[in-house]
């Protein structure tokens, strides 16, 4: 695709991520290939504002997230800037916003493809985690390194991978800290494809084209649903947000807001009670 920077703003420019977008599909991309695309603070409030436009823009059906050069997807949070209360900024103090981040990704209603060269290990695994689909090229490499360096992520790091690869295995990949290669991740359940590396890109773009030419609302739908059961009530009201975003585009619903606005009873006499 032909990217095109997006959110490009001079006076707000970002300095840790990448955002483009093109052909109804939005790319953001952490950029710290010097660090492995580790994120500090700064990372997530820009991944954070890129994520919320991907999911406000309506003209978006899909989004890839990724990291940038063929060495990383993210190597989970930068350690420099690991304090004893999260991740903390020059300017600010520290917080384990990242766990926000993760579930504005399971929260979009829109997929969010995770494009996976080097390694997904730490924070940056259970990012991938989040995703909707892994596209992972075949230098890719997956685990959770937190044991070795004195974190761990009991949230959705924990729950949503027990939900990809099983208990057992989901043990072994927290109590040792394993690392996998993309073979052996895709026998466990954690990714969608393996690619060749040269060809990461273009198969993630041919799997975002599939997608944005089925139905929106089904695609909305299915995400919502897939995710009601684990996300608890929280899922429930995303459903049922769904529920009602369909429900407003009825007649009978809109039967009763003209009722309102037009001061009269509302007559929902017509509207067949379905069995
Ligand atoms: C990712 C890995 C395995 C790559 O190894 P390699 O050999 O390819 O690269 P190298 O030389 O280790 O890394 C290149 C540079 O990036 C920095 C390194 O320190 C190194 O810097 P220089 O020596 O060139 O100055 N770097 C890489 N990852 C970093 C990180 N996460 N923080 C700060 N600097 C980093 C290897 O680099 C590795 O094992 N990295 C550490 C992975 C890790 O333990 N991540 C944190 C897990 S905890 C977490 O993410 C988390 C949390 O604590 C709470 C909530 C959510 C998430």
């Amino acid at each position: 695709p032909d990217w095109k920077l997006a959110l490009d703003d001079p006076a707000n420019p970002f300095t840790d991520i990448i955002y483009e977008k093109a052909e109804g599909i939005a790319k953001i991309t952490i950029n710290r290939p010097e660090r492995r695309n580790a994120f500090r603070p700064q990372t997530v409030k820009e991944l954070m504002r890129a994520f919320n436009d991907a999911r406000d823009d309506n003209s978006i059906g899909v989004v890839i997230f990724t990291g940038k050069g063929t060495k990383a997807f993210c190597s989970g949070g930068d350690q420099s800037f690991r304090g004893k209360e999260g991740y903390a900024d020059y300017d600010s103090f520290g917080r384990l916003n990242v766990l926000d981040l993760q579930v504005q990704i399971r929260r979009l209603p829109k997929p969010v493809i995770a494009m996976v060269a080097g390694y997904a290990v730490g924070g940056g695994h259970v990012l991938h985690m989040v995703c909707d689909l892994t596209i992972a090229a075949d230098n890719a490499v997956f685990g959770q390194t937190g044991p070795k360096v004195g974190s761990v992520d009991a949230g959705y790091g924990a729950s949503v991978m027990d939900r990809l690869v099983g208990p057992k295995r989901a043990r072994e990949m927290w109590f040792m800290a394993k690392f996998y290669n993309a073979t052996e991740a895709d026998k466990m359940g954690l990714v969608n494809t393996v690619v060749p590396l040269e060809k990461l890109e273009e198969e993630t773009v041919k799997w975002c084209r599939e997608i944005i030419r089925n139905s929106p609302m089904a695609i909305r739908v299915a995400k919502s649903a897939l995710n009601a059961v684990d996300d608890g009530h929280s899922g429930l009201q995303q459903m049922g947000g769904d529920a009602t975003l369909l429900f407003y585009g009825t007649e009978e619903g809109t039967e009763g807001k003209n009722a309102y606005l037009q001061r009269r009873k509302p007559d929902f006499s017509r509207f067949p009670r379905l069995p």
